[in-house]
């Protein structure tokens, strides 16, 4: 387990400071991990919903569903330092993401539902979400993002414009050859692509110690040139300064560089996994670390009154009821238009 210690509060009043981190930013971001906390267990508990026994094709959302309760400091200390301009390529486990990029979670909600007020009018469901307002896709390939980031920085780069793209992936992901080509590439044309692993430590039961020949995905980054940050993917603090350090060095032109964030997800690998492969007692020791939790009580440490937290938390329970609302009540597509927007 790699986590970085909790800082005392003198040191991370130093930080902040030295770093130009206001209070504000770091309240905006509790109630951003709050907003994806709220998203993801309404969901889930929307998902089992008519699944008695279980049946991924029935109930209100039908499918698989990943989600990412654990890991919102990763998409938040990231999505902190991106511009609408900039491009995010996820994965499978997208909410999180999606959320921090900015794409409003009404559409959202409405295409895991399979609405046809949804991001891709209920075609996509929730593995394969594409929003082109806030330049945010995703797909249910491993090992995906990486090049299709890298395209997207490529034509940054061609163009003379200094946005970033980052790819999400998890450390399961790091092991597909795209990482290495994609890494190889960027560093190569010096593209402004951040690569961001999301080490969760299982890529769906299959632990990384049995799949990675070394611990760290920064290793193999560096043998390529590429800068790497190792993070607590659990200190929302932690991933957004690296970023930040990342994020300016893309877009001055110097080159991509790889974040290796530490985190966990406290859910399985799907809704409906058993999860025999890791002890109930990991899970939990992991929980004391939940990095909002952890952000809360930096806050309030900070002088930040426990009514005013309570009160981001309530603004992101309600926001997400509304979500959930507008979703169910939406229509679905018409069935005529079945073979609208899809390759033929
Ligand atoms: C190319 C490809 N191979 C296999 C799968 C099946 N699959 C879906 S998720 C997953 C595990 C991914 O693990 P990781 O990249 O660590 O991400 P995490 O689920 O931990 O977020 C696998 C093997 C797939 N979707 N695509």
């Amino acid at each position: 387990m790699f986590l970085k210690p909790e800082p005392t509060i003198k040191d991370l009043k130093g930080l902040l400071e030295s770093a130009n981190f206001t209070l504000d930013q770091l309240l905006n971001m509790y109630y951003q991990m709050n907003l994806i906390r709220e998203f993801e267990e309404a969901i889930g508990a929307k998902y089992y919903e008519g699944k008695n026994p279980f049946n991924m094709a029935s109930g209100p959302i039908r499918g698989e569903m990943h989600l990412s309760s654990g890991q919102e400091a990763v998409a938040v200390g990231v999505g902190g330092n991106l511009r609408k301009e900039d491009v995010v390529v996820s994965t499978h486990r997208p909410h999180h993401h999606a959320i921090a990029k900015g794409t409003d979670i009404r559409k959202l909600a409405a295409e895991i539902f399979g609405k046809s007020t949804g991001l891709c009018g209920g075609k996509g469901g929730h593995m394969h979400l594409f929003d082109k307002e806030v330049r945010f896709s995703c797909s249910g390939i491993v090992g995906a993002s990486f090049p299709q980031a890298a395209g997207a920085a490529f034509a940054f780069k061609y163009r003379g414009e200094d946005n970033v793209a980052v790819a999400f992936a998890g450390e399961g992901a790091a092991n597909h050859g795209t990482f290495y080509e994609t890494l190889n590439a960027a560093s190569l044309w010096e593209l402004p692509l951040i690569v961001v692993i999301e080490d969760n430590m299982y890529a769906d039961s299959t632990p990384k110690s049995v799949a990675l020949a070394t611990p760290h995905h920064f290793q193999r980054a560096m043998s390529l040139n590429v800068p790497s940050f190792l993070v607590d993917g659990m200190d929302v603090i932690d991933v957004y300064l690296a970023t930040r350090k990342a994020v300016q060095r893309a877009r001055s032109g110097g080159g991509p560089s790889l974040i290796e964030a530490v985190t966990y997800r406290f859910r399985g690998h799907f809704e409906g996994d058993g999860q025999e492969y890791r002890e109930r007692d990991e899970v939990e020791l992991w929980r004391v670390m939940d990095p909002i939790t952890r952000l809360g009580n930096r806050l309030t440490k900070l002088g930040v009154e426990k009514e005013r937290l309570e009160n981001e938390r309530r603004k992101a329970r309600e926001r997400v009821e509304d979500a959930l609302k507008f979703a169910e009540e939406s229509p679905y597509p018409e069935p005529s238009t079945a073979l609208v927007g899809v390759f033929k």
